[in-house]
């Protein structure tokens, strides 16, 4: 038994330091699920199907969130859906999925590569999430993030992630419908995000993932109109990193539950910056519309060098560090 799991080590060693060269160790533990690198796709990133979500798994992220998949399918927002700006994009997609039935084969293609796959669900009540989660689980996902931030869904995401009740009531009641780990996702666009984060753990959260876009708009002069089709949108990017990170920070104070990091992480140094914070895990997201398959790999590099340089062994070494502790 020992042997075994000195040899599973070993693998995980050479295949890591195969793919990334690396010296210290990048893998992390939350909520039970263990990733091989601390960096995962953000919900949205790169579309939506199974075959994108193994892709990245291929490239070298820990684990993926899907898409946020709702009961019914839903065409989303009219274009244009996306524009750079500034500091990143903004994005009014409008929650398009194509419903949690047709979802199944999608999840069991995302599987494939043997990570985790973490299914994000949206509905607009406790009923709702709790249907959803039942059929993530019974599709094999990994875990749940739950969507309670959404910038810009009439009745859905932030509308319900802003009231510290509701944000209680439905983590509690998908808590109740499965045994997966359950990741609640945070809006910043809040007076007080650790309300929020406390209302969640209350609720039996596993972890929060913080932070989802923040409002946004963006004119076209020409036009006289709202280059968005939906008009306002979320913001993402290098712009919405120091936010990302402001909340993250006070979440750790407020909750005893791990954190999932992301906002505008685009190198191994905005990684570390969020791990301090507090962060035990991370997403990416607008990075990878500009590296694309390079993106894990540079961010496992870069971030490898930042803790040889100074002598830290493990990632793990430094959630937290800014508050003060060892
Ligand atoms: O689909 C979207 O427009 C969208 C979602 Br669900 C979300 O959670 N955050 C965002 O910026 N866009």
């Amino acid at each position: 038994m020992e042997k075994k799991l000195c040899i599973g080590r070993l693998q995980t060693i050479l295949t890591r330091q195969a793919l990334f060269g690396a010296m210290a160790d990048l893998t992390v533990e939350i909520a039970g699920l263990r990733l091989q690198t601390p960096f995962i796709l953000a919900s949205g990133i790169w579309g939506e199907t199974g075959a994108t979500l193994a892709r990245a798994l291929r490239a070298g992220a820990g684990a993926v969130v899907t898409k946020s998949i709702g009961l019914e399918p839903r065409a989303g927002y009219p274009n244009p859906t996306i524009v750079e700006v500034p500091g990143g994009f903004i994005n009014a997609m409008g929650l398009p999925n194509p419903g949690i039935d047709a979802y199944k084969y999608e999840i069991e293609e995302a599987l494939g590569p043997g990570k985790p796959v973490i299914g994000s669900i949206f509905g607009a009540n406790a009923r709702e999430f709790s249907a959803l989660a039942r059929k993530m689980e019974r599709f094999g996902a990994s875990a749940l993030e739950l969507n309670l931030s959404c910038p810009h869904a009439k009745g859905y995401g932030a509308q319900l992630g802003q009231d510290p009740g509701m944000t209680r009531k439905i983590t509690a009641a998908v808590k109740a419908a499965v045994r997966i780990p359950v990741f609640v996702k945070l809006t910043p666009v809040v007076a007080s995000i650790s309300a929020i984060g406390k209302a969640a753990e209350a609720g039996g959260a596993d972890g929060l993932s913080a932070v989802n876009t923040l409002r946004g708009m963006a004119i076209e002069l020409g036009l006289c109109r709202p280059v968005l089709g939906h008009g306002t949108g979320g913001y993402s990017g290098p712009g919405i990193k120091p936010v990302g990170v402001a909340c993250v920070y006070e979440l750790y104070d407020a909750v005893k539950i791990p954190i999932i990091g992301m906002g505008g992480i685009s190198t191994g140094e905005d990684a570390a910056e969020y791990l301090m914070a507090g962060a035990s895990a991370l997403q990416v997201g607008s990075i990878v519309y500009k590296k694309r398959d390079r993106t894990f790999r540079d961010l496992c590099r870069e971030l490898d060098r930042f803790l040889s340089a100074r002598k830290y062994r493990s990632t793990r070494a430094l959630t937290g560090m800014a508050h003060g502790g060892s």
